[in-house]
């Protein structure tokens, strides 16, 4: 049970480190232990009660939002660096069913009518592939559901339904090209090991467009921040597609098919679909557009603060810092601005080092807080091609992709 008493006792850590300067301090240190308390910030009141923290086996307490399937969203503490943990990365799975997959029987099969033949690959055989790495951003379509309002139905994700890791692997490119793509190829299909428990759940089946598809950095990753992939992350390869939707990240991936035709199955035609014209989009997926929708593809411009949880105290007249990380679909940031007056007057945050385009970025701001009372401090990033975050919701039924400028309230005395 999250109690309030929890909750302030959590918010009450991060802002005593701010308040006596030590936050840097903890900003450096290694993967910490103990995860936050606190587990719903400013999430409408009941959206979240059968959030508990809870270990899955190799992961450290995340907050359990429901464990079969398994949803369980990474604590705010885990995104004061800019690369997420291994062991307290998010896991999402859509069906119940998800096999332990044997390292030395596991297998890829590449085919489908868009492609001139069919290959097997082993674990060695993906290895043996020329290997490629980026950092980049795994984010839910749904991360920040908890929060919309009104209330959409849906895992009642909160800020962690996400998280940045270095991928290594083979190229999608790479692969595809083994069973020789052909020219009317439109879309790939992927599968995984995973299956619904129940015969009318469909299959959890997802296509990217081939121009996606064929991206330089489009993985087959085998490897995550330096390890082998955890088993809730898809173990042991998965499809790493930076810019897009975590929705589009097949784990346990064993089939990958070229179509000439739209997949046409739950997953694509029903799930994860967007209203037309509601969102900047520049990616598009034009094989999967209707008159009225079109899947989600590319992750909105967005930042969070992490360096102190809403409901934290700074002392005043004593320096203090607020930081935290900005991403985009891969455009790269431009700036970061802070605003500790609600947003009357904003300034830059210092950028911390660049990981690549699809990577968190840190950010940093200090400043001296002068006057007693509460403080509203907001971040707001623009990047590259001149997107910055909504003041408002942007709604729409399914709940994604939730942008709105991250605000905390800090009680300065
Ligand atoms: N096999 C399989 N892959 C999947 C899913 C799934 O349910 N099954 N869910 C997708 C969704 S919606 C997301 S957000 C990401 C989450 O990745 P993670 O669990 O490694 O954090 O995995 C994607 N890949
Ligand atoms: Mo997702």
């Amino acid at each position: 049970m999250i109690t309030r008493r929890t909750l302030l006792k959590g918010a009450g850590n991060g802002a005593a480190l701010a308040g006596s300067g030590l936050l840097a301090a903890a900003r450096a240190r290694s993967t910490p232990n103990a995860p936050s308390l606190d587990l719903s910030p400013l999430l409408p009141a009941g959206t979240r009660a059968q959030a508990a923290l809870d270990s899955l086996p190799g992961k450290k307490p995340l907050i359990r939002l429901s464990s079969r399937p398994p949803n369980y969203e990474t604590p705010l503490e885990y995104f004061r660096t800019a690369i997420t943990p291994n062991d307290a990365f998010f896991v999402r799975y859509h069906l119940a069913n998800i096999p332990d997959v044997d390292a030395k029987t596991w297998r890829l099969t590449i085919g489908g009518e868009g492609a001139n033949g069919l290959v097997e690959l082993d674990l060695d055989g993906l290895r043996a592939l020329p290997q490629a790495e980026v950092v980049a951003v795994n984010q839910c379509s749904g991360n920040r559901r908890g929060l919309f309002q009104p209330h959409v139905p849906g895992v009642q994700w909160g800020y962690g339904a996400m998280g940045c890791a270095r991928w290594k692997g083979a190229r999608l490119k790479d692969i595809l090209e083994k069973a020789g793509l052909k020219k009317e190829a439109i879309e790939v299909v992927f599968d995984g090991a995973d299956e619904p428990v129940v015969d009318k759940t469909p299959d959890f089946i997802k296509s990217i467009p081939v121009w996606k598809a064929l991206e330089e950095t489009t993985l087959v990753a085998y490897e995550m921040n330096g390890e082998p992939l955890p088993h809730f992350n898809g173990f042991p390869a998965r499809l790493v597609v930076p810019g897009w939707t975590g929705t589009y990240w097949m784990k346990h991936l064993t089939s990958i098919k070229a179509v000439t035709k739209p997949e046409s199955g739950f997953w694509m035609s029903q799930a994860y679909r967007l209203p037309l014209g509601k969102f900047p989009v520049v990616s598009r997926f034009v094989s999967q557009e209707t008159a009225v929708n079109t899947p989600i593809t590319e992750v909105m411009v967005n930042s969070l603060i992490t360096s102190v949880s809403s409901g934290g105290r700074l002392r005043i007249s004593t320096p203090a810092t607020i930081a935290g990380i900005a991403w985009d679909g891969g455009y790269g940031i431009q700036s970061v601005e802070v605003s500790v007056d609600g947003g009357e007057s904003w300034r830059d945050a210092k950028l911390g080092e660049d990981l690549g385009r699809f990577a968190f970025r840190m950010f940093n701001y200090s400043f001296v807080p002068t006057a007693e009372g509460k403080h509203t401090v907001i971040a707001r990033t623009t990047n590259k091609i001149g997107q910055t975050q909504p003041a408002d919701l942007i709604q729409n039924p399914p709940g994604y992709n939730h942008n709105v400028m991250h605000s905390i309230t800090l009680e300065v005395s």
